[in-house]
């Protein structure tokens, strides 16, 4: 009986916390990116576009589920009749790549490699945090797209833009990187945002995981721009 009433006690203890502890994250983190783990949906992951098998796709990783990779080694000429061919029949099976022995010639060098993800709705005067995980040879672009209501053309038209550049990758360890942003500071007129993936140059595969877009205070917004400032002053110092 003391032992099942101990059981009891400590159960209620865990949902307690478990309770408080989700309410604080929901409050303060919850993913504005719908599915930013890729892990939820069919053959494309729910809320993001979908890969064309030549130089994007989604495929799974130990321990993180599905994963983004991209190959922007891929020929440019093959690269572009395929993204071609996909838009016209997202059923058609990709080729096999083509990697010229022009390296120039690559997608990468040119175009690039990317996926989006579904558009959310901005709040004025919001400040914002992106975060991804990320591991290649080199550094990427994540890009936050701002777009505001076009009155005439009765659609969206771009509007804003910054990106997250993961600093000293890794290509066998994955990394976790964050910038903070705020669409409507200087555009006010910003409604909606989205997240663009963005693999070019150098030529090689990336991968990508975790993507979040998260409101976050004044406070975390000056500690993250901090960390932004830091980075030029340690690009100075290499060329020292
Ligand atoms: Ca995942």
């Amino acid at each position: 009986m003391k032992n099942s009433f101990y059981i009891f006690n400590n159960t209620l203890l865990f949902a307690a916390l478990f309770l408080l502890m989700s309410a604080a994250f929901a409050a303060e983190h919850e993913n504005l990116i719908v599915n930013g783990s890729f892990d939820k949906g069919e053959k494309t992951p729910d809320n993001w576009e979908a890969a064309n098998g030549l130089t994007s796709f989604y495929i799974n990783e130990e321990g993180r589920g599905r994963i983004v990779k991209m190959d922007s080694r891929v020929d440019r000429m093959q690269s572009l009749a395929w993204m071609k061919k996909f838009k016209e029949d997202p059923t058609a099976a990709p080729p096999e790549p083509v990697y010229s022995k022009d390296k120039y010639a690559c997608i990468g060098g040119n175009e690039g490699v990317w996926v989006d993800s579904g558009l959310i709705d901005v709040k004025p005067g919001q400040n914002y945090k992106l975060t991804v995980d990320y591991k290649g040879p080199s550094s990427p672009i994540v890009w936050i797209k701002g777009f505001l209501f076009h009155p005439v053309r009765k659609d969206y038209a771009d509007a804003y833009q910054t990106r997250l550049v993961p600093d000293n990758p890794d290509k066998e360890k994955w990394k976790t990187y964050s910038i903070g942003f705020n669409p409507t500071d200087r555009t006010p007129k910003v409604e909606k945002m989205k997240v663009r993936i963005y693999a070019y140059w150098p030529a090689g595969i990336y991968y990508f995981d975790n993507v979040k877009v998260e409101e976050i205070t004044p406070e975390e917004m000056v500690e993250l721009q901090k960390k932004r400032e830091e980075v030029p002053e340690k690009e100075k110092d290499k060329k020292k």
